[in-house]
């Protein structure tokens, strides 16, 4: 069933239960050559939420700065495409939250273990606002932080759960969002972590 959230912005629950399988597979094929890393901010702190990339470019992150790159920093080499029903899964997801022509150019994947969170922050490192940002969440479950245009403004809560796909476009797309603290958990596919996917038109 479909929850909205606000003009431009919805959660479309348990849309991806059915594909768990095909979607672990595509995501094990690309952390075969482009391993879980926990990058540096620009201040030098390590994220607590391990990251590695899909698509034409990646998002990476170290001492000069938020980027997409071509270039896995880890080891020089192109990310891997991103694996073809993930992408159309993802078109899928887009085209149900009312945005046809969705084309993922990057696929962000994130890895939260028991402790891990992201803090308020906004998307703008991507070329094109007009896109929506699609995100499957997978394993344990999450809170989710969204907050307003200001970094100050009150935040709500969603609960996050295996198989929630949350598309945000529209006046969404650059909301200050994040993620609390993950509680320890387990879940019977994923074991203790979350995994959240989050799909991209960056160039
Ligand atoms: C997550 N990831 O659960 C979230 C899901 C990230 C990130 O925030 O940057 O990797 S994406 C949530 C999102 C994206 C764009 C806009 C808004 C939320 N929003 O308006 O709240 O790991
Ligand atoms: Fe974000």
């Amino acid at each position: 069933w479909v929850e909205p959230i606000c003009d431009g912005a919805l959660i479309l629950r348990h849309f991806s239960v059915q594909h768990e399988t095909e979607i672990m597979e595509g995501i094990q094929q690309v952390l075969n050559s482009h391993p879980f890393r926990q990058m540096r901010t620009p201040n030098g702190h390590r994220m607590s939420v391990a990251m590695t990339c899909c698509g034409d470019v990646g998002w990476v992150s170290d001492k000069d700065g938020y980027r997409y790159s071509p270039y896995n920093p880890e080891n020089g080499t192109r990310w891997p495409d991103i694996p073809e029903r993930l992408a159309a899964l993802a078109m899928q997801a887009a085209l149900e939250a009312g945005y046809p022509g969705f084309q993922p150019d990057s696929c962000l994947i994130n890895q939260y273990q028991t402790g891990s969170r992201l803090s308020l922050h906004q998307d703008k490192d991507e070329k094109n606002f007009a896109a929506p940002i699609v995100s499957f969440s997978l394993g344990i479950s999450a809170t989710f932080l969204f907050g307003g245009m200001q970094r100050s403004d009150s935040v709500q809560r969603y609960h996050l759960a295996h198989g929630d796909v949350a598309v945000w476009g529209g006046p969404a797309r650059l909301r200050y969002h994040g993620v609390a603290p993950i509680k320890d958990a387990a879940h019977p596919l994923l074991g203790t972590q979350r995994i959240n996917l989050t799909f991209r038109q960056a160039m």
